[in-house]
């Protein structure tokens, strides 16, 4: 169960972040108004929600999922892959402290992005990717295992369509992953039951259990209704600015 959640809202000048894909310029105003109701999707899960204000500095800011990894016993500061939001670690490690946990952190060489670090019960999947290096997965896997979390690494490098490895995968708890098809085959998620989205549903893929309920993006009709197929409550957000800038609906709060 998660209690807890750290969220931050996106700046006015959301719109200078880092994004690879072609989908025009985030509406200020309209990424504000989703966040708040993503804030209020997490209140009714029953979590408490830590607002940090917003952070001109750094316009990727809002994604605050990246700055760290949240173990059930403490937290792991990461190192950005991208130079321009390593800057973002520091409120996160003040907004953490709060809450009393230990802290780890990544050190350099090393870079992790927390949206590249998947939780499925006691076994943690890190993608190595174009912002998580072989050595901040070798560091983060050390800190997991003080933890008594397992971990595997899965090398997204070749994989063009996603950024980071949650933009592809989802844990839904219950042994069951959700995965994109160029990740369905993967090895290291033989064991578990897929739930396999369409291809052209991909931006669906990532979405959050929180709770009793799973948090979806608007707008993807066959994914949720395979979930609601396999029973799952499901909460429908709209998130079309953060689409437009590399970001889901994990990126957008720490929950522990
Ligand atoms: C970035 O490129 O870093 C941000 N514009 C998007 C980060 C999304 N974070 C995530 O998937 N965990």
């Amino acid at each position: 169960m998660f209690r807890h959640a750290i969220v931050r809202p996106p700046a006015a000048n959301f719109a200078d972040g880092l994004t690879t894909v072609d989908l025009g310029a985030p509406i200020f105003q309209t990424a504000t108004e989703q966040h708040a109701r993503y804030c209020e999707a997490l209140e009714r899960c029953g979590l408490a929600v830590t607002h940090l204000p917003a952070d001109p500095r750094h316009p990727d800011s809002t994604f605050v999922e990246d700055a760290a990894i949240l173990t059930g016993r403490g937290a792991i500061l990461t190192r950005p892959g991208a130079p321009s939001r390593e800057g973002e670690v520091p409120a996160i490690r003040e907004a953490l402290g709060r809450f009393g946990l230990s802290f780890r952190a990544i050190a350099a060489p090393g870079t992790v992005d927390g949206g590249d670090i998947c939780e499925a019960g006691r076994h943690v999947f890190i993608g190595v990717s174009r912002r998580t290096n072989e050595e901040g997965a070798r560091q983060l896997a050390a800190f997991l295992a003080e933890d008594g979390l397992t971990s595997s690494v899965v090398d997204i490098r070749n994989l063009d369509a996603i950024l980071h490895l949650k933009s592809g995968i989802a844990s839904l708890g219950e042994n069951r992953l959700v995965l994109i098809d160029p990740l369905a085959e993967h090895p290291a998620f033989r064991s578990y039951d897929i739930v396999r989205v369409d291809p052209g549903e991909n931006y669906g893929a990532n979405c959050v259990r929180v709770n009793n309920a799973v948090l979806v993006a608007a707008g993807f009709p066959k994914f949720h209704a395979a979930l609601h197929r396999l029973g799952y409550r499901l909460v429908s957000l709209d998130m079309s600015e953060y689409q437009k800038m590399d970001g889901g609906l994990s990126c957008l709060s720490l929950r522990f």
